[in-house]
Formats: structure tokens, C-alpha cells, sequence
């Protein structure tokens, strides 16, 4: 069975215990067994997780990259939290590996600070969840699928 990676980045273990208001009351905990529920439905296996190490982050791409090039791994959901917007090293990572990207955010990063208005995944993310909460992550899930397997969203040449 093939696997499907979701990689959250700093802070996000902190998910349900402060900002509310912001990032809701789920725990990381439960928004993996929604992931895993929906990857279950989708027929592949969850590989969900957290680090709050950029250089962890990078390994654990370039790694995907190589499961995903052997037909192990379909792709990765990727919410690198504050590292989106910082990372040049998260966007080489991603291009390196070949990695097939949904990038995820939780808040609407456009309503929030400018300094959130940019990510560095962006550019090299095949599609981009923002602003729905944690049933983003699934919703993410099911795009990956979509994109892998509905001809109507393949990437559009030149686009
Ligand atoms: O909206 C998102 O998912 C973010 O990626 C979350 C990041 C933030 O830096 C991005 O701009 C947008 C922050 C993750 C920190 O999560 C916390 C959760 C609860 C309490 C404190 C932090």
C-alpha cells in the first residue's frame, strides 16, 4: 500500500493549547487520526509529523522525495507553520526531491500580518489549502488524490 506523508513544522505541537481563536481546539493528535481516517478511506497508509527543526524538516523531504520516485509514497501535505515563510531551504528541499507538495495552512495567512502573505513553498506546492481550519487537512488529502488521479486537475502546462 502507498503511503501519503503529512509534515507539520514549528509550533504545531502546540495546536489546541494556545490561540484558540486563531488555530481552533483541535489537539495535533486528533487532527491525526482525522488525516489517518481520511488516508484509510483514500487506500493509502499515514506517515504524520511535527518537527520544530528546519534541517529535520529538509531530511525528512528529501527522504519523501526518494519513497515517492520508488512508487512508495504519493505525495506529502506540508504545513511548515512560520518556516513557509523564512525557508529558501524548505523550497530547495521540495525542487531537489521532486517532492508532489500540498501546502496547508491552517489561519488565512492573507488575513493575517504581511509578513504572512508569502511562502516560499508556495511557488513549487502543486496546490495550496488556506483558511479552514484543521478540516483543511483532509480537505488537502483529498486534493492530493484528485490531482493524482482526476485528469481535470492535472497541472495545466505553462500555467
Ligand atoms: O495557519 C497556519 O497553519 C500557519 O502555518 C501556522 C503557523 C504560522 O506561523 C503560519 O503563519 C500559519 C504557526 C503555528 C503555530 O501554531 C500554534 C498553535 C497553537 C498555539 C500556538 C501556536
Amino acid at each position: 500500500m502507498t503511503t501519503v506523508l503529512v509534515l507539520n513544522g514549528p509550533n504545531l505541537n502546540l495546536l489546541g493549547d494556545r490561540e484558540p481563536e486563531i488555530y481552533g481546539s483541535a489537539t495535533l493528535a486528533d487532527v491525526a487520526d482525522t488525516c489517518r481516517d481520511t488516508a484509510t478511506d483514500l487506500g493509502w497508509e499515514l506517515d504524520f509529523r511535527q518537527s520544530n527543526h528546519e534541517g529535520e524538516l529538509v531530511e525528512w523531504i528529501q527522504d519523501a522525495g526518494r519513497a515517492q520516485h520508488d512508487g512508495r509514497l504519493v505525495g506529502a501535505v506540508i504545513n511548515a507553520g512560520a518556516y513557509s515563510h523564512t525557508s529558501i531551504a524548505l523550497h530547495d528541499a521540495i525542487v531537489g526531491a521532486g517532492l508532489r507538495v500540498i501546502e496547508l495552512h491552517i489561519s488565512n495567512v492573507h488575513a493575517r500580518e504581511p509578513f504572512r502573505h508569502h511562502s516560499y513553498l508556495s511557488p513549487v506546492a502543486a496546490g495550496i489549502i488556506v483558511g479552514f481550519g484543521v478540516a483543511g487537512y483532509p480537505l488537502a488529502l483529498h486534493g492530493l488524490h484528485s490531482l493524482i488521479t482526476d485528469s481535470a486537475t492535472q497541472p495545466i502546462e505553462g500555467a
